[in-house]
C-alpha cells in the first residue's frame, strides 16, 4: 500500500525466527491491532539489514513510529501497543503478573544464550556456558510446571505470550531441550496455548537445532 495513511503506519521489524519479535507479533494480534501496525521482515547480523537504518542496535523487535522514532526492546514495545486498541493490556500491572513475566523473560534470555552457543562451531562452544544454561532452563521449567499447576499463566498477558513463545521456540528452533519430561502440566498448558490464532499465525521456521 502506498497511501499516506499506510506510510504512516508504525512498522514492526521482525525476523521469522526471533522469539522476542514473536512476543510482540502475538501481542499485535491478541490486541487486534493487525490493521494498525505493519510487519516488516529483516535480516539480522547483516550490514544490509533493513532494520539498521532505523536502529544501530540492529536487533528485533524494533518498532518504527510514523514520526521516525524507533522503539526497541520487547517490553517497551508491548507498553506502546497497550496504549492502543480496546483489548485488555498485555503488560501486567499487578505484582504476581510482573513476577510471572520476569520469570519467563529470564528463561528466554538464558535460552537465547544457550542457542547462540549451539550456533557456534563445536570447537568454539563453551561447555561451562552450556551447562549453566541447561541447568537454568530446567530449574525454571520445574518452577513453571508448578506455577501452571497452581493456575498461573492463565490470563493472556506478557507472561503468557512469552511462555508460549519459549515452548514454541523449543519445538522448532531449540529442540535439543527436552522440556516435556516430567512436566505434564506444562505440556498441557502448551497444548492449549498453541491453539490460539496469534500463535499459529506466527510459527517460526525450524532451525535444525
Ligand atoms: N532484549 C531484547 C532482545 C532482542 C534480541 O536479542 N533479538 C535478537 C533476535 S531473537 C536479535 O535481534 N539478534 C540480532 C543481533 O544480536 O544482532 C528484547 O527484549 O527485545
Amino acid at each position: 500500500m502506498s497511501t499516506p495513511l499506510a506510510l504512516a503506519l508504525p512498522q514492526l521489524f521482525y525476523s521469522e525466527g526471533s522469539p522476542y519479535a514473536r512476543i510482540c507479533r502475538m501481542a499485535v494480534r491478541e490486541r487486534r491491532l493487525a490493521g494498525e501496525v505493519a510487519e516488516v521482515v529483516t535480516t539480522l547480523r547483516d550490514p544490509k539489514a533493513a532494520v539498521l537504518p532505523h536502529s544501530p542496535v540492529g536487533r528485533v523487535p524494533a518498532l518504527v513510529l510514523g514520526d521516525g522514532t524507533t522503539l526497541t526492546e520487547t517490553t517497551l514495545i508491548l507498553g506502546w501497543l497497550d496504549k492502543y486498541g480496546s483489548q485488555p493490556a498485555i503488560l501486567p500491572s499487578d505484582n504476581s503478573g510482573l513476577a510471572a513475566y520476569g520469570r519467563v523473560l529470564g528463561l528466554l534470555d538464558g535460552m537465547a544464550v544457550w542457542n547462540r552457543e549451539l550456533r557456534r562451531p563445536e570447537s568454539e562452544r563453551s561447555p561451562s556456558v552450556l551447562a549453566l544454561e541447561v541447568t537454568r532452563a530446567n530449574r525454571v521449567a520445574d518452577a513453571l510446571n508448578h506455577d501452571v499447576t497452581a493456575g498461573g499463566y492463565a490470563a493472556v498477558d506478557a507472561g503468557y505470550l512469552t511462555l508460549a513463545t519459549i515452548l514454541g521456540y523449543a519445538e522448532r528452533r531449540h529442540t535439543v531441550w527436552k522440556w516435556r519430561e516430567n512436566r505434564p502440566a506444562l505440556e498441557q498448558w502448551f497444548q492449549r496455548a498453541a491453539q490460539r490464532d496469534a500463535f499459529q499465525e506466527t510459527l517460526p521456521p525450524p532451525s535444525g537445532i
